[in-house]
Formats: C-alpha cells, sequence, structure tokens
C-alpha cells in the first residue's frame, strides 16, 4: 500500500518514512506525488488539524493519506505555542528567531517543563479515519545546542535523553519522540482494522 504523507515539512517526512521503514508499505511525500498544497489549519486542537490536513489530501487523490500536526507546549506560557507552534513569532520567521522569542518569554520562569505533542491522522480512500497521539516531555534548555532534527528541536532537552534533540541522532529521537509514539499508536489502530 503506498501512504501519502500530507505534510510540506522535510523534517516530518524524513521521521515518518524512517519510523515505518520497516513496514510494508510505502511513504510518499506530497512532492513526490505532484500534490503540493497550501492547506489551512483552523481547528483548534492537533487531531482536528491533522484530520484537516489528511482530509484535504485525500479528496484529491484514490490513496490513503497520513497527516502529523505537532507543536511544543510549555508550562510557563500555559501550553502555548501549542497548536500556534508553526506560526509563532510570525509565519514567516526563521527557528532562530521563534526560539528566541521564546527564551525571552520564559526568561524569569522557574518552570522550564515542555512536551513535544503529536497527532497523526491516517484517512483511506473509502473515508475511513483513524488518529494517533503521541508525548514526549523534557524542559527548555537555555540557548539552542546541536544541530540535528528541525524546528524547536535545540532548544528541547528530553528528560528521557538528557540532551536536546538537536544534539540526539535521528535513531534517537526517532526511537521516543512524540512522532515516534503517534505514528505507533496510529499503527495499532490500523492493524485492528484489518
Ligand atoms: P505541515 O503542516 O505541512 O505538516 P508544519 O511545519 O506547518 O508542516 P505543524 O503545523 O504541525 O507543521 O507545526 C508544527 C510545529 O511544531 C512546527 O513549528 C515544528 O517546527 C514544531 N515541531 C513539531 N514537531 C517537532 C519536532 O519533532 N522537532 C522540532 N519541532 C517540532
Amino acid at each position: 500500500m503506498k501512504i501519502i504523507a500530507a505534510t510540506s515539512n522535510k523534517g516530518k517526512v524524513r521521521e515518518i518514512k524512517s519510523i515505518f521503514s520497516g513496514e510494508d508499505f510505502e511513504i510518499i511525500s506530497m512532492k513526490e506525488a505532484g500534490l503540493e498544497r497550501e492547506i489551512e489549519e483552523n481547528g483548534t486542537t492537533f487531531e482536528e488539524n491533522a484530520l484537516i490536513k489528511a482530509r484535504t489530501i485525500a479528496q484529491l487523490c484514490d490513496c490513503a493519506v497520513l497527516s502529523d500536526d505537532s507543536g511544543l507546549c510549555v508550562e510557563a506560557l500555559n501550553g502555548a505555542p501549542g497548536i500556534y507552534s508553526a506560526r509563532y513569532g510570525g509565519e514567516d520567521t526563521t527557528y532562530d528567531v521563534k526560539m528566541k522569542k521564546l527564551l525571552d518569554e520564559i526568561s524569569d520562569a522557574d518552570n522550564r517543563s515542555a512536551k513535544f505533542v503529536s497527532a497523526c491522522a491516517l484517512v483511506y480512500p473509502d473515508g475511513r479515519e483513524l488518529v494517533g497521539m503521541g508525548e514526549v516531555h523534557g524542559r527548555i534548555g537555555f540557548e539552542p545546542k546541536g544541530e540535528n532534527g528541525f524546528g524547536y528541536d535545540p532548544i528541547f532537552i528530553s528528560d528521557e535523553l538528557n540532551k536536546t534533540f538537536a544534539e540526539a541522532t535521528d535513531d534517537e529521537k526517532n526511537s521516543i519522540s512524540h512522532r515516534k509514539r503517534a505514528l505507533m499508536d496510529l499503527y495499532n489502530k490500523m492493524r485492528n482494522e484489518e
């Protein structure tokens, strides 16, 4: 089975392909499928936004479509930026700017706890829908560290790895990440559908 990954984020495509590499289905990016689209994410939860993205692309093709909606939730900011993580500090700002803004906003906070959350949705050609959820806990560092990964990875120190996701190898991040957990939750639901 071919599954189109409904995301324009190259970091997500790379991780989804790697996490599902041993399975008997093939993940294809929207670019590879010739289906690149801007999608308006107007949901109020990760789950709603994941479904909006997968449904939008599923309407354009006759294959299964997988999406990921994710974000960084910081306790000192009452869960922000959350579903607005990609738009935090402006739609077109770099992650250096977004990370600096976040570090500035929590500079006085004693509590630096944070989590990454991911909702992964799958829409089948016949319209059936499944959603998997995953979280990973950690804390916000005092400065960006590491070169791997993408997005907010340089400031997110994983409790399990005790280093930032950007200091971790791809395999280390993919073994415990919110995306891995959401995809495994989804995978179990896919197997129950068979
Ligand atoms: P698509 O909607 O096309 O999938 P996007 O990057 O806009 O791509 P989201 O709307 O889900 O995706 O926004 C996710 C935000 O959370 C974005 O700012 C990411 O950089 C950040 N994020 C999510 N997972 C992350 C991870 O594993 N590491 C670092 N940052 C992450």
